[in-house]
C-alpha cells in the first residue's frame, strides 16, 4: 500500500493520496486547487495514475483540486450525491464502493457538518472530512449544518468503527496529524462524556468567525472546482493515444534491429528482474525532450514496467514530445515473465 498525508498551511486541510502497489492506481481525498502542481508532481514521481479524486464534502474554506487534477491526469471527480453539486463525474451515496487496484473504499454517510458530508472508510483507516476532527468536531452553522444530525454521524456511524481503526480528518489547526476511534471516543472535547443536549447547546454557542473564502468556495465547489487555472503544461499528463503490444509482440520486435526498449520502473525493480535487452530510464526522471535530441523521431521505442500502468503514461509523454512510434507493452514485465521470456536480473553493467 501506498499512502502519504498532505498538507496545505493556507487552509489547514489535510490531503490524502492512496494508492494501490501492484498496478499504481491511486485517489486524492480532499484535494486543494493551490496545491494541485505538489499532487500531480507526486503522482508522477511515484508513478501513479490518479483513477479519483474524492471529496468528503463540498468545502467552504477552499476551493477543490477536482476539476484541475481530471484535466491534468484524466481522474473522475467524485462527491456525495447530498451535496447537491454539479460537475463531479459520480455522485456516491452510503454504502458505495470505489475501487482502485486491488483497493477498496467505503463511502459511510456522515451528514451533519453539511448534509452531503461523508466519511471514507479505507483498511485501517478513516477519513472523516469535517465530520469528526482531532479533539473537535464540524460546526453546523452554515451549508444545512445540522448538529442533531452530526451527533448521529459521529455516535452511530463512526463510533460504531472499532477502536483501532485511524482517524484521519480534513483539517487540523493545532498541528496534529492523526488519532483513532478509541482516543475520540474517550476524549474528543465536543463529545466524550457529553449528552446529546450538551452537544447541541455547545454546536449552538460556537460563534465561530465565518471561513474568509467562503462566498467563492461554496461555489467553485458546487461546480466541482470548474475555472481554476490549469496545471502547467510540462506536469499534465499528454492527452495522447498509445497503443500496445503484447509481451510475445514484443519478443518477435526485439528481434529487428535498431528497437529500443525503455524500462520506466525504478532501479531497485529494474535490478530484481527486467526483459533482457531493456534500458532503465525511471520514470521520475524521464525527459522526452532530451532522449528526442539522442535519437530518431523514427525509431520504434517500446516502453514497458510491471504491469502496463506506469509505461502508459510514459509511452503519451514520449508520444507528445516527438515521438512517432511508440508502443507500450500490456501487462508490462510481469506478462513478459509469465510468458517465459528471456529475462537478466542484477545490476545492468553486470
Ligand atoms: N478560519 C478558517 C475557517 C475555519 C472553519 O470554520 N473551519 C470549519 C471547517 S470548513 C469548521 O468546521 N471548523 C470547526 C472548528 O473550528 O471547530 C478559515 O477562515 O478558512
Ligand atoms: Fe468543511
Amino acid at each position: 500500500m501506498f499512502f502519504k498525508q498532505l498538507f496545505d498551511p493556507a487552509s489547514s486541510t489535510l490531503t490524502y493520496l492512496i494508492a494501490d502497489d501492484s498496478n499504481h492506481e491511486a485517489v486524492l481525498i480532499d484535494p486543494v486547487t493551490e496545491q494541485v502542481e505538489r499532487d500531480v508532481r507526486l503522482l508522477r514521481e511515484h508513478g501513479l495514475a490518479l483513477k479519483y479524486t474524492l471529496e468528503t464534502h463540498v468545502h467552504a474554506d477552499h476551493v477543490t483540486a477536482a476539476h484541475a487534477l481530471k484535466q491534468a491526469t484524466g481522474a473522475q471527480t467524485a462527491v456525495c450525491r447530498d451535496c447537491n453539486a454539479q460537475g463531479y463525474d459520480r455522485l456516491l451515496k452510503d454504502g458505495d464502493v470505489i475501487l482502485f487496484g486491488h483497493e477498496e473504499i467505503l463511502t459511510i454517510a456522515t451528514p451533519g457538518h453539511t448534509p452531503g458530508s461523508v466519511s471514507y472508510l479505507w483498511r485501517d483507516r478513516v477519513f472523516t472530512g469535517d465530520t469528526l476532527l482531532i479533539g473537535g468536531c464540524g460546526r453546523t452553522d452554515f451549508q444545512n449544518g445540522s448538529a442533531e444530525a452530526l451527533w448521529t454521524s459521529i455516535t452511530e456511524k463512526l463510533f460504531a468503527l472499532d477502536e483501532q481503526i485511524l482517524v484521519y480528518p480534513a483539517h487540523d489547526y493545532k498541528g496534529r496529524r492523526v488519532s483513532s476511534i478509541g482516543e475520540e471516543k474517550r476524549f474528543n472535547a465536543r463529545v466524550a462524556g457529553k449528552t446529546r443536549e450538551e452537544f447541541l447547546s455547545v454546536m449552538k454557542n460556537l460563534n465561530l468567525p465565518m471561513p474568509a473564502r467562503i462566498h467563492e468556495a461554496v461555489p467553485a465547489n458546487l461546480e466541482g472546482g470548474a475555472g481554476q487555472p490549469a496545471v502547467a503544461s510540462a506536469l499534465a499528463q499528454p492527452k495522447v493515444a498509445v497503443q500496445s503490444v503484447s509481451a510475445k509482440q514484443l519478443a518477435e520486435a526485439l528481434r529487428a534491429p535498431g528497437v529500443h526498449l525503455l524500462d520506466v520502473r525504478t532501479p531497485e525493480e529494474f535490478e530484481a528482474i527486467r526483459i533482457a535487452g531493456a534500458v532503465n530510464v525511471p520514470l521520475d526522471r524521464l525527459d522526452p525532450a532530451a532522449l528526442l535530441a539522442r535519437m530518431d523521431a523514427n525509431d520504434p521505442v517500446y516502453v514497458v514496467c510491471q504491469t502496463g500502468t506506469r509505461s502508459q503514461f510514459a509511452a503519451a509523454e514520449l508520444r507528445a514530445a516527438g515521438f512517432r512510434r511508440v508502443v507500450h507493452v500490456d501487462g508490462g514485465t510481469n506478462a513478459w515473465t509469465v510468458a517465459g521470456l528471456p529475462v537478466a536480473r542484477g545490476p545492468a553493467s553486470a
